[in-house]
């Protein structure tokens, strides 16, 4: 695959605006709030790259040699992305997976009508050892877009096919941001030398079925029956090539799913006997990602359903997830049906 999908040069901030402008009602404040996040987004990814200069630079869990008790790296990208955020008047109220609470606006800076969730730092037991980790994110417009006061926990619990935008940084080899607002995906690829995202691939589409599968085995002995028979369909060889299926499992979903995207398959973090309900979180990592997914023409499910239907309950409420390629997706949901008939 060619590492450049594009003809035209364009940074992430005039995709943006362009985007901005089919939409001739728009005031301009998701622009705004978008070029705020990219900020972030590249103050995390320099910040990222000298990680394995924490201790000198004071980003870990240690006491430094001042005495000081010092951030860990994903403490460090929540603070970074909040005061990023907080004082732009776009935002009514923020949510992360590093805090329990709401993440309000502070009272001197204005409110507008978009809310933001995000996870600063995902794969975090990647981070110590120089492995792919990534930063998701949504936007979503609160429930009454006319209010100026500090948003709810109703205007961030809302079900994801109400996600305005989407998208994810990807801090691997290059540092990589994919990006959806309902108009397909794109990818931005950072240029550190002139501190740009430039636009690598557009639209891109996730094949619509593949021949590889992404899940933690090591939590295979306590799968429902159905994901079990499913992994053994997967290694078994087919007459006509389409399986066996190679397992490829990074730890980070930022890049599982990356690669998801690109190469196809399915990616799977299911309920277990321990895990009723999985282990990832459906406000600010599930439902980015399902969006993203569906947007590139793939199918996003919790086993049941489609993941970005469901009604959220709770702000770090979990959910089993299976996403990828259309294809693949359908054929999951197939097998946990069958396993629960058997
Ligand atoms: P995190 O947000 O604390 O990093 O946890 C989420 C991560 C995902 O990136 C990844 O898919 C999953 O946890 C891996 O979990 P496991 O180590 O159980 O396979
Ligand atoms: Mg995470």
């Amino acid at each position: 695959m060619p590492f450049l999908k594009t003809s035209s040069l364009v940074t992430i901030d005039r995709h943006i605006v362009e985007e901005g402008a089919m939409h001739p009602e728009a005031t301009g404040e998701l622009t705004r709030l978008l070029r705020d996040l990219t900020l972030a987004l590249r103050i995390v990814a320099h910040d990222v790259r000298r990680a394995g200069l924490n201790d000198v630079l004071g980003l870990t869990d240690d006491v430094n040699s001042h005495g000081e008790r010092v951030k860990r790296l994903d403490i460090h990208a929540n603070d970074v992305i909040f005061r990023a955020m907080e004082r732009g008047g776009h935002l009514c109220v923020m949510a992360s997976e590093e805090v329990e609470d709401l993440m309000h606006i502070p009272q001197q800076y204005p409110k507008g009508k978009y809310v933001l969730v995000f996870d600063p730092l995902d794969g975090s037991s990647n981070i110590d050892v120089n492995v792919s980790i990534g930063t998701i994110f949504s936007v979503y417009k609160r429930l009454e877009s006319e209010r100026t006061d500090a948003g709810t926990l109703d205007d961030v619990l809302q079900p994801g096919y109400r996600q305005v935008v989407a998208g994810y940084a990807m801090y691997g080899s290059s540092t990589q941001l994919v990006y959806t607002s309902g108009n397909g995906v794109d990818v931005f690829t950072f240029d550190p030398t002139i501190g740009e995202f430039l636009l690598t691939f557009e639209k891109l589409r996730i094949p619509q079925r593949g021949k590889i599968y992404s899940v933690n085995s090591g939590n295979a002995h306590k799968w429902p029956q159905g994901i079990r028979d499913y992994v053994t369909h997967l290694l078994k060889p087919s007459a006509d090539g389409l399986r066996p299926y190679s397992l490829r499992y990074v730890g980070t979903m930022v890049a599982d799913i990356h690669r998801t995207l690109h190469y196809g398959g399915v990616f799977m973090y299911p309920q277990d006997a321990t895990m009723p309900k999985g282990k990832l979180r459906l406000v600010y990592e599930v439902n980015p990602m399902a969006f993203i997914i569906e947007q590139a023409g793939g199918k996003a499910s919790d086993g049941q359903g489609r993941v970005l239907d469901i009604v959220p309950t709770s702000l770090h409420q979990r959910v089993p997830c299976y996403m990828g390629s259309f294809d693949d997706v359908c054929e999951v949901e197939q097998f946990l049906v069958n396993g629960e008939q058997s």
